[in-house]
């Protein structure tokens, strides 16, 4: 579909634009970045590149097996040259992204903090001008279980709206983390925020582990169109 053409327009540009030979990436989650590996795994064949992957999650982990990239851990690579990622949204101008629609937030917030480069990917439903024009499912906040309650409560003291525990779609209960937590998707009343506060004050909550805010961590965005048009947000 039309979404497809947009998502893997993105993933492929970014590809082309930024692997070199040589580097070690960071392989970011979801359904766009699918796209991405397998236009690497093409070019290392073609071009026959020496790349390292390393994963921000089961799914890329499985991902970079099954093309057959070269697997890698922040231990052998602690500095990265660049990851690419796909994001819910992403705020124009400021670049400041919500993640995490796919549960894989803290390591891909890890992996990018890793990174010289953060390649955003994304078809053009994600862009807005502003956090929380499109995705109204709230921020996710990834939290250790036995902390779930006071957190969410203390969020919604702080700053209102609701934060709901993610519920598993395929298993009964919450949905588990990666890192075997759970999800609070704070949903947030429509006023305009200061997110780097946010981002700093709720991560400061003891229990939570990381939120689905990168703020001043993309250094530019791919978005793709249904005619396979890529534009570049800097
Ligand atoms: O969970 C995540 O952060 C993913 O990167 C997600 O935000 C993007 O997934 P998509 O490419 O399937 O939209």
């Amino acid at each position: 579909g039309n979404v497809d053409i947009s998502k893997m327009s993105a993933a492929h540009e970014a590809i082309d634009k930024h692997v070199k030979d040589g580097m070690t990436l960071g392989i970011g989650s979801g359904s766009t970045i699918v796209y991405g590996i397998q236009r690497l795994a093409q070019r290392m064949k073609d071009e026959s590149l020496t790349i390292v992957c390393v994963p921000t999650s089961y799914q890329a982990r499985q991902l970079i097996i099954d093309n057959n990239l070269p697997l890698g851990t922040l231990d052998e690579h602690p500095k990265l040259d660049c990851t690419i990622d796909g994001a819910d949204e992403i705020e124009t101008g400021t670049l400041a992204c919500i993640k995490g629609g796919g549960g894989c937030l803290t390591q891909e917030k890890i992996v990018a903090s890793c990174s010289e480069k953060l390649i955003i990917v994304a078809d053009g439903a994600k862009e807005v001008s502003s956090l929380g024009q499109k995705w109204k499912k709230g921020i996710p906040i990834e939290v250790l279980p036995m902390a779930c309650k006071p957190v969410q409560n203390k969020i919604e003291v702080k700053y209102g709206g609701e934060a709901i525990l993610r519920m598993s779609a395929d298993k009964a209960g919450p949905l588990v983390t990666d890192n075997g937590n759970f999800i609070l998707d704070w949903v947030f009343p429509d006023i305009k925020y200061c997110w780097s506060s946010i981002n700093n004050y709720i991560k400061l909550i003891p229990g939570v582990i990381e939120i689905g805010l990168f703020i001043d961590m993309a250094d530019e965005c791919l978005v793709g169109d249904s005619k396979g048009n890529v534009r570049l947000l800097k």
